[in-house]
């Protein structure tokens, strides 16, 4: 059982921008759970697409893996022989409790958990890659880069999973989404002070792109087939196959 989440319930004089620290690290499960729409679908299915892409005696990343979520769920799922997960995250916090639950089960499957920025880590041999809600942290001018880093790594017939939460052109559609998503979270137990404190907070370090802006770039590296697959208000994911 994860602790809950209270980091915003308090009123905060100065607002700092989101960290992913040790604060953050501890109440993760219970944050994203009750922060993001569909996001336990979107693991399961993450397993479920392990399962038919990744290919003996090949690489899987996760990328931005926080306490390795996705990771297990693919683990759970991979049949093929000879394959390793390698988890990779830039929060100390993060990455020390990813250990902890990776470890707490034995696996054919091996992981290895890095602590890195995903800009500096090498793609190679792999037959699936999951950024599940990790690029929008990262800045606009770094995203198609590391795009191209991913579809260079990835084997022919591979896939990228590319879950974010998403901007909308019309204004009318973009505000009823993210309305939709801040009523989610009150259902979920967030107070109003928590939802528009978290807003504040999150705001310089998240900066999302729209689902047709996310496409065009991905189709313009080369990828010959991305679709989204879910979507549940202003979150979503895509897979994209080489
Ligand atoms: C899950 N995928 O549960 N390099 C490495 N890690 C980074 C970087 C970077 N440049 N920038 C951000 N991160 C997970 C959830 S959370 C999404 C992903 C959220 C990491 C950051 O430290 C955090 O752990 C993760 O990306 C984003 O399936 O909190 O909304």
């Amino acid at each position: 059982m994860s602790l809950k989440d209270t980091i915003f319930s308090a009123p905060i004089d100065k607002m700092g921008d989101f960290t992913f620290d040790e604060k953050v690290a501890e109440v993760f499960p219970d944050m994203i759970q009750r922060s993001v729409p569909g996001y336990s679908n979107i693991i399961s299915a993450i397993g479920m697409l392990a399962e038919r892409y990744v290919k003996p005696n090949t690489l899987v990343y996760d990328l931005g893996c926080s306490l390795g979520a996705a990771t297990l769920s693919m683990r759970r799922h991979i049949q093929s022989e000879g394959c390793q997960i390698i988890a990779v995250d830039n929060s100390h916090a993060m990455v020390e409790r990813c250990k902890l639950h990776v470890n707490a089960y034995r696996s054919d499957t091996p992981v290895e958990v890095v602590e890195a920025d995903i800009r500096d880590v090498d793609i190679t041999n792999a037959s699936m890659v999951v950024l599940n809600f990790t690029l929008q942290f990262l800045a606009p001018e770094d995203r198609l880069s590391l795009l191209k880093k991913i579809y260079a790594g990835l084997r022919p017939g591979g896939i990228l999973i590319l879950s974010e939460k998403y901007t909308f052109e019309d204004d009318t559609s973009n505000e009823l989404l993210i309305d939709l998503h801040h009523t989610f979270k009150r259902a979920n137990g967030y107070s109003e002070l928590e939802v528009s404190q978290k807003r504040s907070a999150i705001e310089n370090v998240m900066r999302p792109d729209s689902i047709p802006t996310h496409k065009e770039r991905l189709q313009s590296i080369g990828f010959s087939s991305c679709e989204v697959w879910f979507q549940c208000f202003n979150f979503g994911s895509m897979f994209a196959v080489k």
